[in-house]
């Protein structure tokens, strides 16, 4: 057990109960409320490196790393004291900064898609201001996106979505007009003879397909072989465009992100999480063709006053250092590796029906023999399961997402004796359910 003392969460139930009245569900984003896995949320307190404390003195090894952003662990001390210097000049300009050029150009440079970035301030901004993107360069309206894969909770996103709205099995959410999400069209990820019909149907009204080319919002996804190569191809062929939201996959799965490591150059990107450092920041950007269409250099408007904030964009400059340098990559996808194969080891010994993997710093479990290839096989999983093995590792010290729709997500702070000690608590847990 990682926690010294027993497993007791009495300050964190009455800080709870208090935020329910307060807040609704008690929360600012509805999957950390565990409302799929039951029990109550924990209350944190503090974090560093590959751990968290909650507010009764438990410590947890994290593998939610605030949900993708604390890649270099949690409060490096490198990017806290970049923070302080940055802090001592202000928290926002509401102006051009030479923090914004820096982070732009180590984006530019590392991302094979992207020419030119525009900085937002979250993942959901990035998304659909590329929406908008895609359909004034192309003067068309349809969009294709996937079922299970998540861009955000903009209105014309919010069908078939991951994340939040898979977690908790809610339809399409009331709110968002038909009329917004007519011209939304889905197809099953994997699935591109589905993709290929919708672009027959419609051959000259779809402005392009966004996916997350590996998903992490229906839980951890790979694309198959030919996916990405297939959809480039389609793209092109009708005139559409293709984006990646590697929100998630962004400097994580490789530091150009999904598109390096599989080789695919989309037409426009998002990104966040790690861009900021665990700071809020999203972007997005592309071919400068298109990107020239965004104002003041284009007619395309979208603005915001605390975009390209200093601090955020000195939390991202300092990550991305840190994630230059030799091996990183190499021990991400060796430490996730391990705790990968040693968790799927672990539930086939105890006779659990089980499937996953691991691409870098990013893993996933279902409960099912699978394949899981898209959102319809991860609904198979047992859900039920899932609740009590997370609730079982977390009483026992380890974090994970509170949700088997959510990807799991290890940090350079990781050790081989987290590993051992998560592994170790697996078993233990595995053997109960
Ligand atoms: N959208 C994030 C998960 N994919 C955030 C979840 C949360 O903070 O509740």
């Amino acid at each position: 057990m990682v926690s010294a003392t027993p497993f007791k969460t009495t300050k964190s139930e009455e800080i709870f109960a208090t935020a329910q009245t307060l807040m609704p569900g008690g929360v600012s984003s509805p999957v950390r409320a565990f409302k799929s896995v039951g029990g109550q949320p924990i209350v944190f307190d503090r974090v560093e490196g590959a751990y968290i404390w909650d507010v009764d003195g438990n410590k947890y090894i994290d593998y939610v790393g605030t949900w993708g952003p604390a890649i270099c662990g949690h409060a490096h001390p490198e990017v806290i004291a970049a923070l302080q210097a940055a802090l001592s000049k202000g928290t926002s300009f509401g102006a051009p900064s030479v923090q914004e050029n820096i982070l732009a150009e180590m984006v530019i440079d590392a991302v094979p898609s992207i020419e030119m970035v525009r900085f937002v301030n979250s993942g959901t901004e990035a998304c659909m201001s590329v929406l908008r993107l895609m359909r004034a360069f192309t003067g068309r309206e349809k969009i294709i996106k996937f079922e299970g894969c998540y861009h955000g909770h903009a209105d014309m996103f919010l069908v078939k979505a991951g994340s939040g709205v898979a977690t908790l099995g809610l339809p399409d959410s009331p709110g968002v007009p038909k009329t917004t999400t007519s011209s939304t069209l889905t197809a099953p990820y994997n699935d591109l003879e589905a993709v290929k019909a919708l672009f027959v149907e419609n051959p000259d009204s779809i402005a392009g397909v966004i996916l997350e080319p590996v998903v992490g919002n229906a839980g951890f996804i790979v694309p198959d072989a030919g996916f990405l190569e297939g959809l480039r191809e389609l793209t092109q062929e009708y005139g559409a465009l293709l984006v990646f939201d590697e929100v998630m996959t962004g400097f994580r799965i490789a530091y150009g992100g999904a598109q390096e490591k599989f080789g695919i150059t989309p037409d426009l990107t998002t990104l966040g999480k790690v861009i900021g450092g665990g700071l809020p920041v999203g972007a997005y950007g592309g071919r400068k063709d298109i990107m020239s269409l965004v104002a003041p250099a284009g007619p395309m408007y979208q603005a915001g006053t605390l975009s390209g904030n200093p601090l955020a964009m000195t939390a991202g400059i300092k990550t991305l250092e840190l994630l230059q340098k030799p091996g990183t990559y190499e021990y991400l996808t060796q430490v996730t590796q391990k705790l990968s194969q040693g968790l799927l080891q672990a539930a086939r010994d105890c006779g659990h029906a089980v499937c996953g993997g691991s691409l870098s710093a990013m893993f996933g479990l279902f409960f099912t023999a699978g394949p899981v290839r898209n959102y319809e096989d991860a609904k198979k999983a047992d859900l039920a399961k899932f609740s009590r093995f997370h609730r079982g590792m977390l009483e026992q010290g380890i974090y994970l997402a509170p949700s088997q729709f959510e990807a799991g997500f290890t940090s350079l702070a990781h050790t081989d004796e987290d590993i051992e000690q998560t592994l170790a608590t697996a078993r233990m847990v595995l053997a109960t359910l």
